[in-house]
């Protein structure tokens, strides 16, 4: 169809043209604004061929060519990124803890921030989501991502991922709900979500199960965490400069006392107990660990068993020798809790409380 080439034609033409760009504008700016705060990992990952699903190397791609790479998240939010490390996650420090957490407190007080994504390697993802659960004092969404296979992998999952991330970081209803983890179409509690597995795409499990599931775009809630988290939280990270040593000890048959000892004379602040079954300890480690409590450290019961609690005075006398129990927290979590714990207090009643609370 040819449309006439009047003055009046092209100036109506232009009229729509102007309009067109300017609804999209205005569609644009009604978006919210998500800012990915990338930090390395397999979702910076890239491996020498596309079957390449488990060998490649992580934390190559920088945040402005994933999100170049994911053009689907115009539709989402007005996305911006910023690259805070470029690592893989089992390297993260305690000052990578710091810095990040600042970042994402500065970035949640700024009006025009509606929602914060961090990208993140998956070996520690859940030890950083739970600090940002315990310490950044805001309602606005932050998710973490990561994935499993690198994106020049066959069947990558990071894209879809990220689209995920920003999806819940962009919506009012993830508001409230604590550092979530979107892996594998599931909202997870940061608190609660480990990895699970070190091959596959559905990794990331919590024994009490995710939050919800992201699908095309829509989230859909079953649940809401019930411990304390962000805005509901004791602890600040703008209140935090540094974080005290607390480190693990696995139990195990023929356990000895070698590391337990070790880490006494390292001027560990808290050990965290890894033990077998209830959180049990061997008989042959009690007395270093009475010795350790004697001498200021705190000693908190975890398991190695990955689901479950660890029960007070259950399989030994936590009241007696004054030791605290770490609950349902992995060990790997424990140590996050305790180590933002003692920011505050040495009282060992204090810390038990936290460590139901948390
Ligand atoms: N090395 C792992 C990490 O950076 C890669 C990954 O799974 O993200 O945590």
């Amino acid at each position: 169809m040819r449309i006439a080439s009047s003055p009046t034609a092209s100036r109506w033409l232009a009229g729509l043209l102007l309009s067109a760009a300017s609804a999209v504008a205005m569609a644009q700016a009604a978006k919210p604004n998500v800012v990915v705060l990338a930090t390395g990992g397999t979702i910076a990952g890239a491996g020498a061929s596309a079957a390449n699903s488990a060998t490649y190397a992580a934390a190559k791609v920088p945040v402005d060519k994933l999100l170049a790479g994911l053009p689907e998240l115009a539709n989402v939010a007005k996305v911006s990124g910023e690259q805070v490390f470029q690592i893989a996650s089992e390297s993260f420090t305690n000052e990578h803890l710091l810095r990040l957490g600042q970042r994402v407190s500065a970035l949640a007080k700024q009006a025009d921030v509606d929602g914060i994504v961090i990208t993140h390697g998956t070996d520690t993802l859940e030890e950083t989501a739970y600090f940002l659960n315990l310490t950044v004092r805001t309602n606005k969404p932050i998710v973490v991502v990561g994935s499993m296979r690198p994106g020049t992998a066959l069947s990558a999952d990071g894209a879809l991922n990220l689209y995920d991330a920003v999806t819940v970081a962009a919506s009012k209803d993830a508001a409230g709900k604590g550092v979530l983890v979107t892996m594998n179409d599931e909202i997870q509690s940061g608190r609660d979500v480990s990895k699970t597995i070190n091959i596959k795409t559905e990794a990331f499990k919590s024994q009490w199960g995710p939050l919800g599931m992201v699908v095309e775009g829509k989230n859909y809630w079953f649940r809401a965490p019930v411990k304390r988290h962000t805005t509901n939280s004791e602890f600040n990270i703008d209140d935090i400069k540094a974080l005290p040593a607390v480190d693990i000890v696995y139990g195990y048959g023929n356990m000895n006392t070698t590391g337990i000892d070790a880490y006494g004379k390292a001027g560990v602040k808290a050990l965290i107990h890894a033990g077998t079954g209830n959180g049990s300890v061997a008989a042959q480690a009690v007395d270093s660990l009475k010795a350790l409590r004697a001498s200021g450290v705190q000693i908190i019961r975890s398991a190695r068993v990955p689901d479950g609690f660890v029960l007070r005075n259950a399989e030994q006398p936590d009241d007696k020798y004054d030791w605290v129990v770490a609950h349902d927290l992995r060990p790997q979590k424990a140590r996050i809790l305790a180590m933002v714990a003692l920011t505050k207090t040495n009282d060992s009643k204090e810390l038990q409380r936290i460590f139901w609370e948390y």
